[in-house]
């Protein structure tokens, strides 16, 4: 249903009703999911959250533009206060256009001069239009409007202006006769007396529609019981920050820290549920052609970690915190950020420790007497591409990045600043790392521990698909078991072509106590 045909049930319907005001999208947001049917553009809220007063400083078309993101941002109808339209008859033409075609519902005028004061504001200069020249904006509204059900509403500002309820009524039979959809009887007093008896004498000839913003004590069943149709709680939303706002501010300037605040504010994950971050997630699947599509990445993340002691008593070294985050969460950041979304992790060591969102666990229950093959057998993809990773590894992002984009069957990555160390992943390739840009690839001819001359290390990243994927799939069956170093050696000798990817430094992984610290500061930095 268009929003426009909503706001008009809404108003003419018998049940009261009510509007939240919302000054921006993010307000509005938050009123439709509290369940207002209706949003109140307050005139007064728009022009305070760009820190102007309520006098038209701000422009028609700075506020049509910000009315657009609220209009984007929801789906039930917005009732736009107008002001007095702008202008003459001519400037409302055009700011009804506008609103048209942003989907805003409808719009409220009031009977002042332009430009406006708040009905609430100190200046006592209340000058009320005529009610020829009203009347003719009004018409002229109407006139132009291209969808029948947008909502024209006239505000009656003469109790407001101290004109008194003849003049009200008069004001208000003239404008319902120049065609409004529903009339808006303001009033400034503390008590809802004046508001009940001008909607006794209308007695219900258009829907009638109430701000208390002074009269806000009063039992809405008073409204109910007076047959108005809708409230408007006119700037609750915009006054509701101030104080929290003032305060934190405050607060955070006195602490020079946000520690204590952090647990009082918004998460940043409602936040980005708020823009409909999911949203675009999802369609960044379905359309941006990101390297990881159709890769699936398998983290190997079997093995405690024993040099780590203490730390590992309870989870794998995958697990352990840096930089206020698990090794294996900001893999899987990284591999997500490539566009990798189907990630598989082999947990071995304690495997109830590894505990991740949207991640394959799978657990190798044998780790203890098994090696990485092992571990691997149980969760290489068939078919697509693989992207195995080191469980311990931490690394730049450009690095998955460069090996998801490089072409070839099987890239291994290498990294020719380390050419000794403990293990044996150590490789000798056709070609030393040139630093070159261009130019054939480099490729791998065996595995080696690092007392063999090396060309670097084999940094525990390599990716896998089409024939070399296949041909790892039969090396496994043949191999029983053993370290990867052993699988990509297997599949060197079974024919395959290993291309190197080298990069120089820009990761670590984490064996020894001493890796801590170099690890968090690596992951600040
Ligand atoms: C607004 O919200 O801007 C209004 C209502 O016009 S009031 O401020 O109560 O006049
Ligand atoms: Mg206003």
């Amino acid at each position: 249903m268009k929003k426009s045909t909503r706001l008009r049930q809404l108003l003419t319907s018998s049940e009261l009703e009510f509007a939240l005001e919302a000054h921006n999208a993010l307000s509005a947001k938050i009123a439709e999911e509290a369940g207002f049917p209706v949003i109140w553009a307050s005139g007064l809220s728009m022009s305070a959250q760009f820190g102007v007063r309520d006098s038209n400083e701000a422009s028609w078309s700075q506020v049509v533009d910000a009315l657009e993101f609220m209009s984007d941002a929801t789906q039930v109808p917005i009732l736009v206060d107008g002001d007095t339209g702008y202008g003459n008859f001519n400037s409302l033409r055009r700011l009804v256009r506008k609103l048209e075609q942003r989907e805003l519902a409808g719009v409220c005028i009031e009977d002042k001069e332009f430009p406006k004061t708040n009905s609430f504001g100190a200046s006592d200069r209340q000058i009320l239009a005529t009610v020829d020249e009203f009347c003719g904006k009004i018409k002229a509204a109407k006139d132009c409007q291209l969808d029948p059900d947008f909502v024209v509403v006239a505000r009656v500002e003469a109790l407001i202006a101290g004109a008194g309820m003849e003049e009200a009524l008069r004001r208000a039979e003239a404008y319902h006769a120049a065609g409004a959809d529903a009339v808006l009887i303001h009033s400034k007093k503390s008590r809802a007396d004046e508001v009940v008896e001008f909607s006794r004498q209308w007695a219900g000839r258009c829907p009638l529609v109430i701000v208390p913003t002074k009269y806000y004590s009063t039992p809405v069943e008073v409204f109910r019981k007076a047959g108005f149709s809708l409230v408007i709680w006119a700037n609750h939303m915009l006054r509701c920050t101030i104080p929290v706002m003032q305060a934190t501010a405050a607060r955070i300037r006195k602490q020079e820290s946000v520690v204590a605040i952090e647990d009082q504010i918004a998460r940043l994950d409602e936040v980005f549920r708020l823009q409909g971050a999911d949203e675009l997630a999802q369609a960044e699947r379905t359309y941006s052609p990101a390297p990881g599509r159709g890769v699936q990445a398998v983290l190997l993340a079997a093995s405690r970690g024993r040099e780590l002691e203490s730390l590992t008593v309870d989870r794998p070294k995958s697990m352990i915190q840096i930089g206020g985050k698990p090794i294996l969460s900001r893999l899987v950041e990284d591999c997500k950020r490539q566009g990798i979304h189907n990630i598989r992790v082999v947990a071995g060591y304690c495997s109830q420790a590894v505990k991740l969102d949207d991640v394959e666990v799978v657990v190798n229950e044998q780790h203890e007497t098994t090696g990485e093959i092992a571990s691997l057998r149980l969760a290489l993809p068939r078919e697509g591409q693989a992207l195995i990773v080191y469980g311990d590894l931490l690394m730049r992002s450009s690095v998955l990045r460069d090996v998801l984009e490089h072409t070839g069957d099987a890239v291994a990555v290498v990294d020719s600043l380390t050419v000794t160390g403990p293990d044996s992943d150590f490789a000798v390739c056709d070609t030393a790392d040139d630093r070159a840009f261009f130019g054939p690839s480099p490729h791998l001819r065996s595995m080696v521990a690092s007392s063999t001359e090396n060309h670097g290390r084999w940094i525990g990243v390599l990716r896998l698909g089409g024939a070399a994927l296949e041909k790892a799939h039969q090396v496994l069956e043949r191999l029983q078991d053993g370290s990867m170093s052993d699988l990509i050696n297997a599949l060197l000798q079974a024919g395959q072509e290993i291309q190197v990817h080298y990069i120089h430094g820009h990761w670590l992984d984490v064996n020894r106590l001493e890796d801590i610290e170099r690890a968090d500061a690596f992951s600040r930095t």
